[in-house]
């Protein structure tokens, strides 16, 4: 990750694409954070990548001044791995909703959880799917009544936290879009860490499953002597639902991915073909 020479502030950031989310989505907070942790983190416009599924929250690639991929429902994630690997000197960042990363797309995460490819993903969860008009998503609570389910929801609910750490993902955390500067701290930790950051955002969707109110009395920090390196206690924490805990839950540096698949290069420019294909004469 390289820095900008010239300094950058959150307005560098906003590109001239006007957001089009309802007034009150918490969209806008993640937005906001995105802006404020690219100018802290001076990140070369340039040298930065937003990649997105399809959603409400995958139209904020168009939002931002760097470049970006707004691609298809549920491959945000595939995406920004195949970038990352092809361009390690990239920043690359993958935004998107509760639904394009926990349904159409929950298999990608699972993978991109076990190679720990160093991309950092912001998941916009309001629990139900916003573009669609309202439909439950995997992290709707059971029972939850919609045009589609007007007899409650019958499927249990998904815990993005714990099962990303049941998965070992070396980085995890949550954060709040009514807590922008501290969901900016968070991003711009996981963009530091050196592997897969996952980062669930609570954000709410006012116009068809309002969350706002009771996030915002039911959100508590972790404790500060909470040790981030231990996955058991971050479980502990990550199975309470009621209070939903915002701050760090895990944090481990392995070797990544890419970082693997480079030195694998070099080695691989030794490898004598002939002298392997003579097995087979
Ligand atoms: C292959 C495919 N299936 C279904 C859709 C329809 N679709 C578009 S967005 C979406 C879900 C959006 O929910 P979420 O990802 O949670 O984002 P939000 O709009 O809530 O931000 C669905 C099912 C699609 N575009 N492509
Ligand atoms: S429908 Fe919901 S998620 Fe979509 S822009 Fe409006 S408030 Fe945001």
């Amino acid at each position: 990750m390289t820095q900008s020479t010239v300094t950058l502030t959150p307005k560098d950031f906003k590109s001239e694409v006007k957001p089009t989310w309802c007034p009150g989505c918490g969209d806008f907070g993640v937005l906001n954070s995105v802006y404020n942790t690219l100018a802290t983190l001076k990140l070369p416009p340039d040298e930065t990548v937003v990649v997105s599924g399809i959603g409400c929250s995958s139209r904020l690639p168009h939002f931002v001044k760097t470049f970006g991929f707004h691609s298809v429902h549920g491959r945000a994630l595939p995406v920004a791995q195949g970038l990352k690997m092809a361009r390690p000197d990239l920043t690359v960042v993958a935004v998107g909703g509760d639904g394009d990363l926990f349904s159409i797309g929950a298999g990608h995460l699972v993978h991109a959880a076990l190679r720990n490819i160093d991309i950092t993903v912001v998941v916009m969860d309001n629990e139900i799917y916003g573009l669609t008009k309202g439909q439950t998503s995997p992290t709707s609570p059971t029972g939850h009544t919609t045009k589609s389910t007007p007899y409650g929801l019958l499927a249990s609910q998904f815990n993005p936290i714990a099962t990303a750490l049941s998965l070992n993902v070396s980085f995890v955390a949550r954060g709040f879009s009514s807590k922008p500067k501290e969901l900016a701290t968070l991003i711009e930790q996981g963009i530091n860490h050196h592997g897969f950051s996952f980062i669930h955002a609570l954000s709410p969707c006012p116009t068809f499953y309002n969350t706002m109110d009771v996030w915002k009395t039911n959100v508590t920090p972790i404790p500060a002597d909470h040790d981030s390196h231990n996955r058991f206690k971050a479980m502990e924490l990550a199975m309470e639902t009621e209070r939903p805990f915002v701050g760090l839950f895990y944090q481990d540096e392995r070797q990544t991915m890419d970082q693997a698949a480079h030195q694998l290069q070099n080695q691989a420019k030794e490898f004598d073909l002939d002298k392997y294909m003579a097995r087979y004469a």
